[in-house]
This record gives structure tokens, sequence and C-alpha cells, in this order.
């Protein structure tokens, strides 16, 4: 199972993920997408939900019309691992 990953290397991950901040209150990474509009932010939602799939490490996510509000923790490890950090590059690069 992955491992959670220290205070300090999650703040030195973070440093390289814009906009990605942590959640208060919680061992967990958020960030809000803002797309043109619901046909951009749905398309979003479908490429990370396949890469996802593929990583087998799914976001928890709430879409409003052209908002995307994603968190990432891993619920096996009670925490963030290195593969939130993926998943949240992943999520960059798929946004562009
Ligand atoms: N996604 N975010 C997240 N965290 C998990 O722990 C997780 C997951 N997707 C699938 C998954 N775990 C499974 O591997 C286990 O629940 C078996």
């Amino acid at each position: 199972m992955a491992e959670r990953l220290s205070a300090e290397a999650r703040k030195q991950a973070l440093g390289g993920l814009p906009d990605w901040t942590e959640v208060h209150g919680r061992d967990a990474i958020a960030k809000t997408f803002i797309f043109k509009d619901f046909n951009e932010a749905f398309g979003f939602m479908t490429r990370a939900a396949l890469a996802a799939e593929k990583m087998d490490h799914h976001p928890e996510w709430r879409n409003v019309y052209k908002t995307v509000e994603v968190v990432l923790s891993t619920h096996d490890a009670g925490g963030v691992t290195a593969l939130d950090i993926t998943l949240a590059k992943t999520m960059d690069a798929i946004a562009g």
C-alpha cells in the first residue's frame, strides 16, 4: 500500500503543483478548476476519470456548470500519498 507523505514532503510536493492547497482539518489536497463552459468541464472530467481508472486511484470531486472541485486523498492510507501527487499532476496536464 502507498505510504502517507510526511507534512514536509506534502508541502514540498505542493510547491510544484500550482493552485493545489491543503484541506483544513483533513490529510488531503484540493484544487478548483474553472473552465470555459460545461462542455470543457465535463471533457476534463471524462479524461481525468479514464486516467484515474487506469491508476486505480479515484478523485473526490464535484461539478457545478463549468467548475470542478477536486479533493485528493488515498483512503486506504488515510492521507495524501504519491498517488495523489501523480493524479494531481495528471489532472493539471489534462486541464492544460
Ligand atoms: N482511490 N482516492 C482513492 N483512495 C484509495 O484508497 C483507493 C482509490 N481507488 C481504488 C482503491 N483505493 C482500491 O485499490 C482499494 O479500495 C481496494
